[in-house]
Order: structure tokens, then sequence, then C-alpha cells
């Protein structure tokens, strides 16, 4: 029959097909339904079943119960074949959603029964990365080593020195460190130790910063260091309970933030979409970036959090294509490749608008 061709699928079109930039994806939260039956094959006696992997359509859960998701998919990727696999999924995933540029961040894990070690898992996440690159897969992808806040500064420390290892060894496919982990667990003071050091030794740095309210304290130490790039910044301002030394400080040190709607209104840290504060952010002139955070688990892609933007604060397709090609600037690419990134955008543009 005949295709209809309605305003809908038109605009998810348009925002699949603009090139993108992704700077804020945790890799096991990014799995897709697709990967996850694959590893549940795997792994039939685990008995899980896709509601305990996945926030869906029109689902909220409290922060406290996402971070329960991750501890399901964790347990169904406990080898470094399922990291091979996991990893390569989701980059030929955000390679098929447009996106050209992909900073994929990850907690090293250790499984005792399987003998993954961290420093094999990193080793296979950058296989991975190789593999897709070998494939010639249309999209350059960097890695993060996050650190995970509520394992303390013993375990931080040793993480920033496989992170420094692993920048210093190999092509430069490591190129920062994340600060990540549930927000209300420990306090992001005690890390700074191991972010001071990691930035010394020219690791790039992104925190996760006021993900929650409540933390001027530990935001305004974060901030002091300062990293290259802010995770949410959620109640930074004064107007949800953050100070306006916060923003004073982001803004003076032109911080980019990662913004993440559907992550922020589905664990419920945003209350809606029209409440969010990229608002806030965008009408300053301040750099930001639209992310996915977790786009497995809460059900969503990078053109779909465009979308989502352009349509709640009416935004043009033209504003749009100009916040995905500033994000250039903001990765923790270098230069040269940041060139490239901009010849590309700057080639593709005639065929969009
Ligand atoms: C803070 C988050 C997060 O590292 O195993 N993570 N940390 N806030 C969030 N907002 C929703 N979403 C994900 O990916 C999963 C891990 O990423 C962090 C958590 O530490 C989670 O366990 P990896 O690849």
């Amino acid at each position: 029959g005949p295709t209809i061709i309605t305003m809908e699928n038109e605009a998810d079109l348009f925002y699949r097909q603009m090139p993108k930039v992704e700077l804020h994806a945790h890799l096991n939260g990014s799995v897709s339904f697709s990967t996850i039956e694959k590893l549940m094959a795997r792994k039939p006696h685990l008995n899980i079943e896709h509601n305990m992997t996945a926030i869906l359509s029109g689902q909220k859960r409290t922060l406290d119960e996402c971070f329960q998701v991750f501890k399901v998919i964790h347990q169904l990727i406990d080898t470094e074949e399922d990291i091979l696999m996991v990893a390569k999924d989701v980059i030929r995933e955000f390679a098929e959603d447009g996106v050209k540029y992909l900073e994929l961040r990850t907690t090293p894990r250790e499984d005792k029964n399987t003998g993954m070690t961290k420093r094999s898992y990193v080793q296979t996440v950058i296989e991975a990365i190789r593999q897709c690159k070998n494939e010639g897969l249309d999209i350059e992808v960097r890695l993060l080593v996050s650190v995970d806040r509520r394992h303390g500064v013993e375990v931080a420390m040793k993480t920033v020195k496989l992170a420094e290892d692993f920048m210093r060894s190999t092509d430069g496919f490591v190129v920062g460190l994340d600060l990540s982990g549930d927000p209300t667990v420990g306090h992001g003071g005690d890390l700074l130790p191991a972010l001071q050091k990691a930035k010394n030794c020219g690791l790039k740095l992104s925190l996760h910063l006021s993900e929650v309210p409540s933390q001027v304290d530990e935001s305004e130490l974060l901030l002091n260091i300062p990293p290259d790039r802010i995770g949410h910044g959620t109640f930074l301002h004064p107007e949800v309970g953050g100070a306006q030394s916060l923003v004073d400080k982001v803004m003076k040190n032109n911080t980019p933030l990662e913004l993440c709607l559907t992550s922020n209104v589905k664990g419920q840290t945003v209350s809606s979409y029209s409440n969010h504060h990229l608002l806030y952010w965008y009408q300053k002139g301040h750099p930001i970036v639209i992310c996915t955070d977790d786009r497995g688990v809460f059900c969503t892609e990078l053109s779909k959090e465009y979308q989502l933007a352009a349509s709640t604060f009416s935004l043009s397709r033209e504003a749009m294509w100009s916040l995905s090609q500033k994000a250039i600037d903001f990765t923790f690419a270098p230069d040269s490749l940041k060139q490239q990134l901009h010849q590309k955008w700057f080639e593709l543009h005639p065929s969009l608008f």
C-alpha cells in the first residue's frame, strides 16, 4: 500500500539523520532489548524478565529503583564475552541512530567466578571499539573510565591508576574519568584526592554533580577541581535549592552540562519535561549537550531526546542542529578529530535543510 508520511515520523527521520554527539552514556545502561534477550538466552537460570531491566514508556521509578535495575543488568553481563557483545551492539545502535562521535563510560568490574578482572574488562571494551572501527562503522568512539562513588576513595585511586595506564598505552581510546553511582550514597568530597590525581595526569573529568537536592557542599568542592564537564547538574541553581555561587562557578569556567531529559523525568528528579533545567541553562546561552544517560534502561534514543527537547521548548531544527554541532567542542577528543567532525557536520548540513 502507499506509504503515509505523518508529521511525527518525518521529525523522527530528521533527528535520526541529524549527525549527533553523545557524551553521557553509561555502557551497561545503554543495552537494548534485543541485546538483553541474547544475554537472557545465555543465562536462562537467572529468570530475569524484561521489566526488570528497563523502564518502559510512561513508567517512572524512584532514582533508587533505577539503581536496582543496574544490579539486574550487571548479573546478566559478567564475562568478557558478554562485555564484547554488549559494547559492540551498543556502539552499532548509536551509529544507527546517527551518532557520529560517542563517549562511552563504564565502571570496571571484576568477577571471581568468571575470571574477569577490571583490567580485562576495560581491555574488552577497547577491543569492541577497535572491532567496530575495523568493520567500518561511521562512528568515532572514546572511553571514560567510571568511578562509582559508592566504593570509596581506595577503589577510586585504583580505578584512576587503571585509567591512566590505559590512557598511556592504547592509541588514545581512553580519554577521561567519570564520577557516577548512586548520588545518595557516600560523599564526593572523600574522592577528591583520586579525582585530583586523574586531572593531574591528563585525564579529562566529567563529574555527576547535584543530581539530587541538598548537595551544595559536595558540588562546591567538586567544582573547585574544576571538572571539564558536568553530568546532570539538576540542582545547581538557587531556584531548586542550589546556590548562586555554584552557578557562578560553572559559568565562570564555562563548564558544559550533559543533560538527559528522559532519564531525569523517569528517575523523578525532574517533575516534568517542561520543568527540566535545560531551559534555565539554554536561556543563559551556557554550553549544554543533550544526552541519553542510559538509553536501554530508559528506553530512549539520542534522536528522541533531541526531538523531545525541540518539542518541549519550541526550539527550531536549526537551533537543534546548532546544539549538536557545538557539542563537538565539548568532547574530550583531540583537536584534529574535532576538526574532522566539524567538517562532517558542514558537509551534511545541506542534505537536511
Ligand atoms: C549516577 C549512574 C546513573 O558503569 O556498569 N549510572 N550514576 N546517576 C545515574 N542516573 C540515572 N545511571 C547510570 O553502567 C551502569 C552504572 O552507571 C552508573 C551507575 O554506577 C551504574 O551502576 P556501567 O557500564
